[in-house]
């Protein structure tokens, strides 16, 4: 395990859950006054219980999800096809890995350490996005990461780093720069896969085939299941539902992969013109809930791969941590 000490201690309760204190009223009032005038939270502000454990929840997880996301494109750079190709994807791998950095910092500042947060993750307590767990069979399934997926995290982030707290939404910021790039890599590399051989359409349409289902529970389940929506969007944590996010994909994205003459697993996908609401068949949600909850395809697999690296790299983390003065100086 991680060495290093806890500085936040993980309460009774699951976060999430109503917190057993009651806040004080007038500082809650004045509190929830600053969101309503849309003002950034900083650190050293007072904030209630409930909020400073919904944030590392969800920056955590974002978190995990960025260093996990590396993962099933990071088997691909030996095998990208090219050399332009392969740098584009080694630059996206090391960016999702320094989003992750950035989104523990934010979460460190809610007082749960990077250690705390790094052991959650390599013992299996910590979730992370769904769609992590699912392999990348062929380049094609890398494909439609780089674009489809981070086309939606992107819809989600450019919501949220309009939000109330200030050190979530200035890495949120950033990110999305980034974000930005690999979704115009993904893009370009989608188009050539579109546009190229019979054979290399043929594996496009089989990579979408795989990743639609999945894309559609990245979102998070429909609001009338969700849990934490409603409380995070009063206070500005979340700028959009569940079901807005994924409608604003869908409104975005599906017409740009009908265009390419491509199809979606899904008969019942359509765009209701009355209401402006895409309708889709069922997602599957008893599938969501096993992959999220340590039961899909590569859950074990990814796992494994975090605690070696964690093992692996404990020699470096431990030199870092030796005061300079035992540093032996080289002989003359
Ligand atoms: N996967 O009550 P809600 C990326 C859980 S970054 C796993 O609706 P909430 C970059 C949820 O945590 C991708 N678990 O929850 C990249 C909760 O469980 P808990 C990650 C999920 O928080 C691209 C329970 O279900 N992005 O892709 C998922 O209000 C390409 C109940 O759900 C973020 O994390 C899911 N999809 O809304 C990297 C953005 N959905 O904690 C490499 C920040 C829900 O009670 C390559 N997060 N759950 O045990 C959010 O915006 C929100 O947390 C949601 C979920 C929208 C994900």
């Amino acid at each position: 395990m991680y060495g290093g000490g806890y500085i936040y201690e993980e309460p009774n309760q699951r976060a999430g859950m109503p917190a057993a204190t009651q806040e004080d009223p007038e500082m809650l009032a004045a509190f929830e006054a600053r969101i309503a005038r849309g003002e950034k939270i900083e650190p050293r502000d007072w904030m209630p219980t409930l909020y400073r454990k919904q944030l590392i929840r969800m920056i955590e997880q974002h978190a995990h999800s960025e260093i996990m996301g590396a993962l099933p494109e990071g088997t691909w750079i030996t095998r990208a096809p090219g050399f332009k190709r392969k740098l584009a994807l080694i630059a996206k791998v090391q960016d999702e890995i320094g989003h992750g950095q950035l989104l523990y910092n934010a979460a460190e500042t809610l007082g749960k350490s990077r250690e705390a947060m790094i052991n959650d993750l390599i013992s299996g307590k910590a979730k992370y996005s769904n769609v992590f767990n699912y392999p990348a069979v062929t380049w094609a399934d890398v494909t439609v990461i780089g674009f489809l997926i981070d086309a939606a995290a992107i819809v989600n982030q450019v919501a949220n780093s309009k939000g109330s707290y200030g050190p979530y939404c200035r890495a949120l910021e950033r990110i999305c720069f980034e974000e930005s790039f690999h979704l115009k890599q993904g893009h370009d590399a989608f188009i050539d896969l579109a546009t190229g051989t019979p054979l290399q359409r043929r594996m496009l349409q089989e990579a979408l085939n795989r990743w639609w289902q999945p894309i559609i529970h990245f979102f998070g389940p429909p609001d009338k299941d969700s849990q934490h929506t409603e409380k995070l969007m009063q206070w500005k944590v979340k700028m959009a539902s569940n079901d807005d996010m994924r409608n604003q994909f869908l409104d975005q994205y599906v017409p740009k992969i009908w265009e390419l003459g491509l199809t979606l697993p899904d008969p019942e996908l359509r765009k209701d013109s009355a209401s402006g609401k895409w309708l889709f068949g069922d997602p599957d949600w008893d599938l969501f809930h096993k992959v999220i909850n340590g039961q899909g395809p590569c859950n074990q697999e990814r796992l494994r791969v975090r605690q070696w690296a964690e093992f692996q790299g404990r020699w470096v983390r431990e030199a870092l941590m030796q005061p300079t003065e035992q540093w032996t100086a080289p002989a003359a």
